[in-house]
């Protein structure tokens, strides 16, 4: 077995950096692709070689499939890892790669396939014995089935998008007139955002909270987990805040939830890195939510209280190379917490890009700052809003908070507006403090009401 000469990354910003970071480590070269938006972005200086693959719009650069491939042809990459957005769940990217003959750093197109169809996934969870929210069995045909499966496990349910994940298309309904409101809505708007339309019913679990696992699985059959992530703290299905472990995690939960997870992997023969994502209600019941196949922005959590770099895993993992460890070899220690840190009106969440004008980034003890962001850079207004990652390690989690206020109020951005005050907000709520928190904590600060059932 040998480990990649040159690695093609097919993404920018703060993950592109990540990236190139873990593979100068493992002494492989690597190749930056921008976009007219990104020519003097951090990845592209900071790669070995640097192509332009085309016009600012991400369909036309980090999106296009032809352009990508034809980078790593003529740069003779032998293998590309995609980050997360963009082309990492895109099946047939990871197809079209392999058909090319080089090395897709994730999962099977298979997996991804299996991973984008939420209620597929669902279904195929339930057969092997992991445990879902009651629901349907699979996706409904129509309206008439998803009123039969609420009826049976009882208002309120929760229509999702099979295609969806994340939130996006979906709707609560309180009775059998909301449903069959609410049904075709959700349809609607599934159909427009999705090009599919095809739905499914879950029982609605209020206070839930958002626990998920990292596993990793190499080419020969070994799974690990590497501990959970509580991203509870989230607004409009977009999370603000997480952390490892999870403030309710007893070593007890914490076995039987990384047990699902690998359970749920092996089911599906998985390999590399991926995110099994579960719903905890109130009494602390577990239930498989959905699978995520790519590397996590929130991934750097988990490296600190496993001291595991996920992205040489998957490099290696890709290059065949075995997992060295066993599951009891894994030891969690401390408490990690991760920010991001948008370039938004911290008070409306509406994107703000520009230039920065002045950054001045926190550090010490136990500081990780993730980010492509330099002084004088511009934040484009074509891609997401992320601007930088502050993530903190503590010997426990009140260390791991006060760490985590002392590196926002060192942390200066200025010429855009950025979500820094909403974090400290965050980081001073006592319920905060206290790991007394579910999805609904964010909607008390304040802030416009999310838009369910509008
Ligand atoms: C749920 C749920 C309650 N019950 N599923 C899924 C994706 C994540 N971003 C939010 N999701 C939810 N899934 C069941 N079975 C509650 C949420 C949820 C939510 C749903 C609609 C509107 C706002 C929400 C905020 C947090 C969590």
């Amino acid at each position: 077995m040998k480990l990649f000469k040159k690695i093609l990354i097919a993404n920018r910003g703060e993950i592109a950096v990540r990236i190139i970071r873990a593979c100068k480590e493992l002494g492989i070269r690597t190749v930056a692709v921008y976009s007219d938006a990104d020519k003097d972005s951090l990845h592209t200086k900071m790669a070995d070689e640097s192509i332009c693959i085309g016009p600012a719009s991400s369909a036309q650069s980090y999106n296009n499939i032809p352009s990508i491939l034809t980078s790593a042809e003529i740069t003779d990459s032998e293998a590309i890892h995609p980050g997360y957005g963009f082309l990492s769940e895109n099946p047939h990217f990871a197809e079209a790669c392999l058909t090319s003959g080089i090395a897709f750093i994730g999962p099977s197109p298979e997996s991804i396939r299996l991973g984008g169809d939420k209620a597929r996934a669902r279904q195929v969870m339930k057969r092997r014995g992991v445990p879902v929210v009651p629901g349907s069995e699979g996706a409904v045909v129509s309206e008439e089935a998803a009123m039969k499966t609420a009826k049976r496990i009882g208002f309120p349910v929760i229509i999702k998008a099979s295609a969806g994940g994340g939130g996006r298309g979906m709707r609560i309904a309180k009775s059998e007139e909301e449903l069959d409101k609410l049904y075709f809505m959700a349809q609607r708007e599934a159909l427009t955002a999705f090009g599919n339309g095809e739905l499914y019913v879950e029982k609605y679990i209020p206070a839930m909270r958002h626990i998920e696992v990292q596993i990793i699985a190499d080419t020969k059959g070994n799974f690990l987990h590497l501990g959970e992530r509580d991203c509870s703290i989230q607004r409009r299905h977009q999370k603000l805040v997480e952390e490892s472990p999870s403030p309710v995690a007893t070593e007890k939960f914490r076995k039987k939830i990384g047990e699902y997870a690998v359970k749920a992997a092996r089911a599906i023969k998985y390999k590399n890195a991926g995110t099994v994502e579960f719903i905890v209600d109130s009494e602390g019941n577990i239930y498989f939510m959905e699978m995520n196949t790519r590397l996590q922005v929130e991934h750097p959590v988990t490296e600190y209280v496993t001291g595991i770099d996920i992205v040489k895993e998957q490099i290696m993992i890709a290059a065949g190379f075995p997992l060295e460890m066993k599951q009891t070899q894994v030891k969690l220690s401390g408490h990690a917490i991760e920010c991001r840190i948008n370039a938004e009106d911290p008070d409306r969440f509406i994107p703000c890009p520009g230039k920065i004008t002045f950054l001045s980034l926190p550090g010490g003890p136990g500081v990780r700052v993730d980010t492509a962001a330099y002084n004088g850079c511009v934040i484009p207004s074509h891609y997401d809003s992320l601007v930088a990652k502050l993530i903190v390690h503590g010997k426990d989690r009140p260390e791991a908070i006060s760490r985590m206020k002392r590196a926002l109020d060192e942390f200066i951005i200025e010429g855009i507006k950025t979500t820094i005050p909403f974090h400290k907000k965050v980081l001073n709520d006592p319920e905060f403090f206290n790991g007394n928190f579910n999805t609904a904590f964010i909607e008390k600060f304040n802030s416009p009401a999310v838009a369910v059932n509008k």
